[in-house]
């Protein structure tokens, strides 16, 4: 496909918001389009362009959908709720079927509190961290992204890393005085960190398999470490299980790894495809919250009727193992008809084709990726009809509509770029 043409729909959407987008990561601009894809419908694998081309997605929206676009029970647990209202603002029963799911399959998870955004549910995490520990320094990692959280921008993977944006403007030194950035999978460089700042550290943020520099997975014994030196120091671990939270195991991360941290933080999933997210952790903690505590977090629409009935029609389904038997059968079809094309990487239902010689283990590794070449796949793809994450730095997700025959149609369209 040659670089798009400016359309009248784009240069409206570019005079209307900043970008033509509503997240910066959709623009396509690191992988060489001019204007991206507009998607005009979603039906299970597929997502249908307003010029009508059809498209094999492995974006499925950055995680959220587990069985594909417009699945016919979140739609209609939708449709049900919306009939009797679509925000109340007062408590609902299925704020607390919705808690009860979560709770039932999340480890660490006693309590939790609905929000809108995975941002939002990190914010809330990392005040709640400080306020329980009553210290002030958090140690995140670099290529981790954790949502537009002013202290948790420094280095952070996903759009930052993609459009190469060093620190952003509008975050003051200040609220990034107490971060403190190391390597994934550096325990070495972390402990150093512990031994130097433990006494005033309130937590470590983590997303225990990173996807935001691409999949990179925790190198054996990195996330035991991170749980040997929280609890040596006193201050939290903290999951960010956004994109692992019922995506690399119904437990999320925190069970496939057998690693417990204090807090957990999650999204995408837990919504169903409507915004909705959420943090807990043990109600020791969490009761620490307002009304309870004294901590104060809050949201007009948090715990929204129809995010809150998609996340129930999806979680209750999530109970059955066959769901992850297939994302891990398709995901593993998916690895190894990629793996002779580049360093292709997968933790369950994620993975990444790493356009890199060798393992991609840290930030460092990630940004060795030809991004380039990248973007030249990607516009490849897209031209035969494979929507693939417009970045090298972001996960591609299959779903349960997902088939073996979507999954050798994206081999053979990579297989015929990198012949080509
Ligand atoms: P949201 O605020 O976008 O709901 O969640 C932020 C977030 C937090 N933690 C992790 C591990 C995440 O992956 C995310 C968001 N993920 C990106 C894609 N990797 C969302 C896509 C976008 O920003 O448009």
């Amino acid at each position: 496909m040659a670089l798009r043409q400016r359309t009248d729909r784009w240069r409206r959407a570019t005079s209307l918001i900043p970008g033509g987008v509503s997240s910066p990561v959709r623009a396509m601009r690191s992988v060489g389009l001019d204007e991206p894809v507009f998607v005009a419908r979603g039906e299970g694998a597929w997502v249908e362009d307003v010029d009508g081309n059809r498209y094999v997605d492995w974006v499925q929206s950055w995680g959220p959908l587990v069985f594909g676009h417009a699945d016919q029970e979140t739609l209609a647990a939708v449709h049900a709720a919306a009939d009797r209202g679509t925000t109340f603002g007062a408590p609902t029963e299925a704020e607390v079927e919705l808690a009860a799911e979560i709770a039932d399959a999340v480890p660490s998870v006693e309590m939790v509190r609905l929000v809108g955004s995975g941002t939002e549910a990190s914010m809330s995490a990392l005040r709640l961290a400080r306020a329980v520990t009553r210290r002030d320094r958090v140690i995140k990692f670099a290529g981790c992204y954790h949502g537009h959280v002013d202290a948790l921008l420094a280095r952070a993977g996903s759009g930052v890393m993609t459009l190469g944006i060093p620190s952003t403007p509008g975050v003051t030194a200040g609220v990034t005085a107490d971060t403190i950035v190391c390597g994934f999978n550096d325990v070495d460089g972390v402990a150093a960190a512990c031994e130097h700042y433990g006494e005033g550290l309130a937590a470590i943020v983590v997303e225990p398999v990173a996807g935001n520099m691409g999949c990179v997975p925790p190198a054996p014994g990195f996330l035991e470490a991170l749980r040997m030196l929280t609890d040596a120091t006193g201050a939290l671990l903290v999951f960010d299980e956004v994109m692992t939270g019922f995506r690399v195991a119904r437990g999320g991360a925190q069970e496939r790894y057998g690693v417990t941290p204090d807090l957990t933080i999650l999204g995408k999933i837990v919504g169903g495809g409507l915004p909705a997210a959420a943090f807990g952790g043990r109600a020791e903690l969490m009761e620490r919250l307002a009304p309870v505590g004294d901590v104060y977090q809050a949201g007009t629409l948090a715990g929204n009727p129809l995010a809150t009935a998609a996340g129930i029609s999806v979680l209750r389904r999530l109970r059955d193992p066959a769901v992850y038997e297939e994302l891990e059968r398709l995901g593993s079809r998916l690895e190894e008809g990629l793996a002779p094309f580049g360093a292709v990487q997968r933790v369950g239902g994620m993975l990444t084709l790493f356009c890199h010689d060798g393992p991609v283990a840290s930030y460092d590794d990630a940004s060795a990726c030809d991004t380039e070449r990248f973007g030249a796949l990607f516009r490849h793809l897209l031209d035969a009809g494979v929507y693939v994450p417009p970045s090298q730095f972001e996960c591609l997700f299959p779903s349960t509509a997902h088939t073996d025959e979507n999954v050798d149609r994206t081999v053979e369209a990579v297989r015929a770029f990198f012949d080509s």
